[in-house]
């Protein structure tokens, strides 16, 4: 199949009423699209932005765009079969790669007959007389089904600052979530970068090996411990192979869906000695792992405070500039309470003599001219192209992008105007039949993101196929229901460190005026899972289940 579609699916034009329309073609909407339709037999129709499959990997294609999670858990795992014949070539996937495992997934399921490509959604309404959700795409078509299920993704709506001056700039300037397919030549030219969370980190060393120069615009430095990405040995792709059920049971059984467990032990347990024997150890290996050493890196401050420390002392280390080193060792915030990032070079770049740092919480950006960045100081950068690594309206952007309209005209938007709300991450009260894959109140951001994917689109399909038994075809969740596992969230999420981090965006706080609420479920991605799974078990209370219009998918 083409890794982009220009033609329309062939039911372009047939309007009649879906059992279920899905928003995405990613991780989730594919999945998904193969649960209700091949699993449960249902009309599926998914309806995608992008000219091809992929989600936020269809757009996120920056310069050193890799993933964090290591390949062989980042996969769909439903199915020995596909998780075997598909080979990753490096410890970490990269952005092209994972396109053509999510294309070769598409093909193998036969999926893309059923996606409709280069169609974004732009308003979705509730039909209660009719018991359909109506969708109107861009193009101005209207699509209805019984069922409306979101797989949009957390992280896939672009967050630009509102700087003055932008749209003056005279340079090139780009988004990394909405990177141009043919890539971007720096080659002779003067490059900044706005942002140093894991795309920045990932950005600067390739940038900074082509670019004239490169100026790194820096309001939060961040940690960071080496990806130590690397091809991956026949012995290691065979072990793989083998050993599909046990990749499988371990990332279902951890905290966040990787495949290693977190050791049982305190960091306190240990003496300074065998702490840094076992970090440096961490440090050579490379990777998420780092954090996994100590059960209370994220729980407790005094022992949070030594991994820091680690970590700062290994920045100072590989920073020669000790100007830069200083700035780029000056984190404000606990190891790991921020998304923790690896990188391949990212503080060995700024030995280089095109790199330069600018510290802009000390100076801030004051605006964008048509020839550079200008700070409060006065101080200008002049530049060719500006760089914005700037992050996500994580987990709600996308959600709200959709123009959501529930049980008599209510607005998502203003249902959830302090916050996002929902039962388990899955469905809203007042918005029947809708369902939100990896929604604010899951484990989501915090888990490694095909594990809990699964988890939702299996629990989902589950759960349409139980409403199906008993012949119903409506549900809904309660206020109450959504009001008990709003405050469960909180407090699972007040016992870590994570909350504690004044302009984190698992709290919204990237985005100027959204509200303040830790959005990700942080009590662990086993723990949900078996607490869904006991929702389910039971009958799933705290869901309403009824007859819906019969006659209107029919
Ligand atoms: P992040 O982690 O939200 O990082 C965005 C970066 O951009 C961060 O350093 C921000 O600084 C910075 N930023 C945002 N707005 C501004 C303005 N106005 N001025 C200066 N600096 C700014 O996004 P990423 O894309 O790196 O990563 C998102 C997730 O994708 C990641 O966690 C993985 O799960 C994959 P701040 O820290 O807010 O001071």
């Amino acid at each position: 199949m083409p890794l982009d579609h220009a033609a329309p699916p062939q039911n372009i034009g047939d309007t009649k009423p879906r059992d279920a329309i899905i928003i995405g073609a990613g991780f989730s909407g594919l999945y998904q699209l193969h649960c209700l339709r091949d699993r449960l037999g249902m009309r599926v129709e998914v309806l995608e932005a992008g000219g091809g499959v992929g989600g936020t990997w269809y757009w996120n294609r920056y310069p050193g765009a890799r993933c964090d999670s290591e390949s062989h858990s980042y996969c769909y795992t439903f199915s020995a079969e596909i998780f075997r014949e598909w080979e990753w070539t490096e410890r970490y996937p990269g952005h092209a790669e994972i396109r053509r495992y999510l294309n070769h997934v598409s093909d193998r399921l036969d999926l893309a007959r059923d996606i409709r490509f280069n169609t974004r959604v732009t308003a979705c309404r509730w039909d209660e007389p009719a018991g359909l959700w109506r969708l109107t795409t861009q193009h101005g078509e209207e699509l209805s089904a019984r069922f409306l299920i979101t797989a949009v993704g957390c992280l896939s709506t672009a967050n630009i600052p509102k700087i003055p001056g932008l749209e003056a700039f005279r340079g090139d300037w780009y988004h990394t979530g909405t990177w141009p397919h043919e890539g971007v030549a720096f080659a002779g030219k003067r490059v900044g970068q706005i942002g140093t969370g894991s795309t920045g980190i990932q950005a600067v060393p390739v940038i900074a090996e082509e670019a004239a120069h490169l100026t790194v615009f820096q309001r939060t430095a961040n940690y960071s411990v080496p990806a130590r990405n690397q091809p991956l040995t026949s012995e290691f792709k065979a072990w793989v192979r083998d050993n599909w059920a046990e990749i499988r049971r371990v990332t279902q059984s951890t905290v966040n869906g990787h495949p290693f467990m977190i050791e049982d032990r305190s960091v306190h347990a240990v003496s300074d000695e065998e702490l840094h024997a076992i970090l440096e150890r961490a440090w050579e290996r490379g990777g998420l792992q780092f954090r996994a050493n100590f059960r209370d890196v994220l729980l407790d401050e005094t022992a949070n405070v030594k991994l820091a420390d680690f970590v700062r002392a290994k920045i100072r280390g590989m920073v020669q500039d000790p100007a830069k080193a200083a700035m780029l060792a000056d984190i404000d915030h606990p190891y790991g309470a921020k998304r923790p990032p690896i990188d391949s070079g990212y503080f060995e770049a700024f030995n280089r003599d095109n790199v330069a740092l600018v510290d802009v919480r000390a100076d801030p950006i004051e605006c964008i001219t048509p020839t550079g960045i200008r700070l409060r100081s006065g101080a200008e950068h002049a530049l060719d192209v500006i760089v914005f690594a700037t992050g996500f309206d994580a987990m709600t952007g996308p959600l709200m992008a959709l123009n959501i309209e529930g049980e008599g005209g209510q607005r998502l938007a203003d249902a959830w105007a302090a916050g996002p709300q929902t039962y388990l991450g899955l469905q809203v009260a007042g918005f029947p039949n809708l369902f939100t894959v990896t929604g604010p109140g899951s484990p989501s951001v915090l888990c490694n993101m095909p594990v809990c994917i699964e988890q939702h689109v299996e629990w989902i399909t589950d759960c349409l196929g139980h409403l199906r038994a008993l012949g119903l075809e409506r549900i809904e969740t309660t206020a109450e229901a959504m009001a008990d596992w709003g405050a469960e969230v909180q407090r699972v999420a007040n016992l870590t460190l994570l909350p504690k981090v004044p302009h984190s965006w698992y709290l919204g706080a990237n985005v100027p005026g959204k509200p303040r609420v830790f959005m990700p479920y942080a009590g662990g991605m086993a723990r949900y899972r078996q607490h869904c799974a006991e929702v389910a078990a039971k009958g799933y209370p705290g869901f309403i289940m009824e007859h819906g219009q019969r006659a209107a998918a029919e």
